[in-house]
C-alpha cells in the first residue's frame, strides 16, 4: 500500500555545526565546551573531537551539491555561538556572520529551505566559565545573540529552532557527565532544565521582536518514549517518573506555561528550584509555530525500590529522581548505539502531542540509526563505491511507514529530518558511530552514497511510501 505525503510535507536532512564543520579555529571562533571536554583523555571513546569533523566549513558547497541530488527541500543545520559572539562583552564576530551568510545564500541559491537551530550543544567556553546554564545569565546571554542572528539572517532562515535537545543540554551535561560540560550535579541539572526553558522563551521573544509574528519559530525536543513494562500500578508510577523528569520539564513550561506541580515535589530532596523568578513562566511560554521531535528509540520501564539500569547504560544517573524508575536493557535487534527499534511508538507519540495541542504542527527534525557500514566496490556509482546499508534502509522504511500511519490517523505531521546527511562526530562516541545516509572517509573527505541515500532519494521524489 502506498501511501502519499501531504502536498506540503518537507523533507530534510539534519546536521549540527560542532559535529560537521572542523574548523574549529578559523573565522575568528572561540572555544566551546565540546573542544574543552574532548581535550580531557577519557571523554570521547575515540579520543578525538570535531576539530576536522566533516570539514563542512570549507566544503558546505559540496554538501549543498549532494542535497540537490537527494532532492530535498529543507536542510536543518545548527549555528556556532562561538563564532557569532566570540567574546565574553565582546562585539559580534563579523567573519561567523559571513560564514553563515554564504551558506544560507548558497543553500537559498540551491531551492533548499534552512531550518536553523540556535543552539545545538556548542556553548562559548567562556559561559560555561560563568557558570554555563547552571547559570541565569546564559539564558540572557542567548538572547542577545539570537538577536542578532534574527537581525543579520532574517530573510535567509525558513524556519527558527530555538534549542536542540535540552534533555541532553541538562541532563547528560550537567548530571551525569556524558555530554560537555560534564558536570555531575542533579541541582544543577535541574537549573540548566529552567534556564534553557527560560532561553527558549526569550529566544522566540527575540526572534518576534525582529521579524514579527511571520516568522516560523519551534523547538526541538528528544521526547523520550517511556513505556511502562507492565500496567502494574508501580510500573505505571515510573513510566509517569520518568514522562515528568524527561518530557513534562520542557513541555509543561515551554506549552502549557507553567511545571507540573509533582516535579517540585519528586525533586525537592535536590533542589528548591529558587532559581524560578516572577514572571519566569511568561516568559518561557512563548507561542510556537512547530515543536520539533527527535525520535531514535524507547525506553522501557519498571517500577523497583531501588535505582536500577543496565550495564552501559548511556542514561545512567542522568536525571534526578529515578529511585523508582528501572530501566529495563534494550530488546530486540540493536542498532551500533544499543538502542532498540520500535518504530509503532513513534506513531503512538505523534497522536498523543498532536491530541494534547491539536493547533502545534510537528516535525521530526531528526530519525536515523547507526550501524557498522562496509565500502564496496561498484563501477556504477558516484565514485567507484557504494555502501550498502540495508538496516539503516529497513530503520528509515519502518519510521517512515510509522510517521504516515501518524498522519493517517490523525496526527498533524508536516516534516521529517534525516538524521544525518553526513556521517559525523558523534559526541561521547567520536567516530566510532556512523548515522549517515551518506558516508565520510575521513582520511579524505570523501562523500560515499549509502543505499539508504538512494532510498531515501526515492521517498522524497515520490512524496510517498
Ligand atoms: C541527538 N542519549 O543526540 C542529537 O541531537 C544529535 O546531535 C546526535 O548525533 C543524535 O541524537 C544521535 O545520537 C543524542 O544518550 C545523543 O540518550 C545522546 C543521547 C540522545 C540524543
Amino acid at each position: 500500500m502506498t501511501f502519499v505525503f501531504p502536498k506540503d510535507f518537507t523533507w530534510g536532512t539534519a546536521t549540527a555545526s560542532y559535529q560537521v564543520e572542523g574548523a574549529i579555529h578559523e573565522g575568528g571562533r572561540a572555544a566551546s565546551i565540546w573542544d574543552t571536554y574532548c581535550a580531557v583523555p577519557g571523554n570521547i571513546l575515540d579520543g578525538s573531537s570535531g576539530e576536522y569533523a566533516c570539514d563542512q566549513y570549507h566544503r558546505y558547497p559540496e554538501d549543498i551539491k549532494l542535497m540537490q541530488e537527494l532532492g530535498v527541500e529543507s536542510y536543518r543545520l545548527s549555528v556556532a555561538w562561538p563564532r557569532i559572539v566570540a567574546q565574553y562583552d565582546g562585539p559580534v564576530n563579523q567573519a561567523g556572520v559571513d560564514y553563515y551568510k554564504r551558506v544560507l545564500e548558497a543553500l537559498r541559491e540551491a531551492g533548499i529551505k534552512p531550518a536553523v537551530t540556535l543552539y545545538h550543544w556548542d556553548l562559548p567556553q567562556y559561559l560555561e566559565d560563568r557558570g554555563g546554564w547552571a547559570n541565569r545569565e546564559t539564558a540572557l546571554r542567548f538572547a542577545d545573540y539570537v538577536a542578532v542572528l534574527a537581525h543579520e539572517f532574517g530573510d535567509l532562515v525558513d524556519t527558527w529552532i530555538t534549542l536542540n535537545e535540552p534533555w541532553c543540554v541538562a541532563y547528560l551535561g550537567y548530571g551525569n557527565g556524558a555530554h560537555a560540560p560534564g558536570l555531575h550535579d542533579h541541582a544543577k541539572a535541574l537549573a540548566a532544565v529552567h534556564h534553557l526553558n527560560l532561553a527558549h522563551g526569550l529566544a522566540v521573544k527575540a526572534i518576534r521582536a525582529e521579524l514579527g509574528e511571520q516568522a516560523k519559530v519551534a523547538v526541538t525536543l528528544n521526547l523520550a518514549a517511556n513505556i511502562a513494562e507492565t500496567d502494574a500500578p508501580e510500573d505505571l508510577a515510573a513510566k509517569r517518573r520518568a514522562d515528568l523528569i524527561a518530557n513534562e520539564v520542557f513541555l509543561g513550561p515551554m506549552l502549557d506555561g507553567a511545571y507540573d506541580p509533582e516535579i517540585f515535589e519528586a525533586t525537592k530532596h535536590v533542589t528548591d528550584w529558587s532559581f524560578v523568578k516572577d514572571g519566569d513562566a511568561e516568559i518561557a511560554h512563548q507561542p510556537i509555530d512547530v515543536l520539533g521531535f527527535n525520535y531514535y528509540s524507547t525506553n522501557h520501564v519498571r517500577g523497583c525500590a531501588a535505582a536500577a539500569t543496565f550495564e552501559g547504560d548511556r542514561h545512567a544517573n542522568a536525571m534526578p529522581a529515578q529511585e523508582c524508575v528501572e530501566t529495563l536493557p534494550p530488546a530486540g535487534e540493536l542498532t551500533a548505539m544499543g538502542w532498540n527499534q520500535e518504530p509503532e511508538a513513534l506513531t503512538a507519540m505523534l497522536l498523543e502531542l498532536s491530541e494534547r495541542w491539536p493547533d502545534l504542527p510537528v516535525m521530526i527534525t531528526e530519525n536515523g540509526s547507526a550501524w557498522e557500514d562496509e565500502v564496496s566496490e561498484d563501477s556504477a556509482a558516484p565514485g567507484g563505491v557504494i555502501v550498502h546499508d540495508p538496516k539503516r534502509v529497513a530503520y528509515l522504511n519502518a519510521h517512515v511507514k510509522a510517521v504516515a500511519a501518524a498522519i493517517e490517523a490523525g496526527a498533524n505531521v508536516t516534516g521529517y529530518y534525516a538524521w544525518s546527511l553526513l556521517d559525523n562526530f558523534e559526541w561521547a562516541l567520536g567516530y566510532t558511530k556512523r548515522f549517515g545516509i551518506i558516508r565520510v572517509d575521513y582520511d579524505t573527505q570523501a562523500r560515499i552514497w549509502k543505499d539508504s541515500a538512494f532510498r531515501f532519494r526515492d521517498i522524497v521524489r515520490a512524496n510517498a511510501i
